[in-house]
């Protein structure tokens, strides 16, 4: 049986989760739109990815007799400056749900719910790399600056990004 602090947590990162997926979705649909296509490739498949976070979230809960709800989420239409402020945005995201997720194993100890401490141990693993690649991409973006020819490139290398992945 859950806690009422456990189940409150975990109804909530499953609603960042979702958010995140939408967020993803929208940058990819706003990247597609500039003709980087690598680029949106990326932020399509990690959508998914981020549903898939959810789901399993969802799944935990169900299995362990807790309730799922959803929250109306509504993610506007975003535009950006430039794609250094997009990935800027997306870095500073993924350590905000890094945070959430490291209250949430404190809250799992505090409890003393093993079972809910361990679930999450694959969510810090997954944390440290999206951190990872967000930063890796931004400073690729900085390094790459005004360069063209550069981000033409590294716009193709995104395309198998998740296939290729070493993290
Ligand atoms: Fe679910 O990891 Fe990103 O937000």
């Amino acid at each position: 049986m859950l806690s009422k602090k456990i189940q409150l947590g975990l109804v909530k990162q499953l609603n960042r989760e979702l958010e995140s997926s939408l967020l993803y979705l929208s940058m990819g649909s706003w990247v597609e739109r500039k003709g980087y296509d690598g680029i949106c490739e990326f932020l399509y498949d990690h959508s998914n990815e981020e549903r898939m976070h959810m789901l399993k979230l969802i799944r935990y809960l169900n299995r362990r007799g807790g309730e799922v709800t959803l929250d109306k989420i509504l993610i506007e239409n975003i535009t950006y400056p430039s794609l250094k402020e997009l990935f800027l945005k997306l870095f500073e995201h993924e350590k905000k749900i890094s945070d959430e997720i490291n209250l949430l194993v404190e809250i799992s100890l505090r409890e003393k719910d093993f079972f809910t401490y361990n679930f999450l141990q694959w969510y810090v693993e997954e944390q440290t790399e999206e951190e990872a690649v967000s930063k890796m991409i931004l400073d690729k973006i900085e390094l790459i600056g005004e360069d063209k020819g550069g981000l033409y490139f590294f716009d193709k290398d995104m395309k198998n990004f998740h296939k290729n992945k070493k993290f």
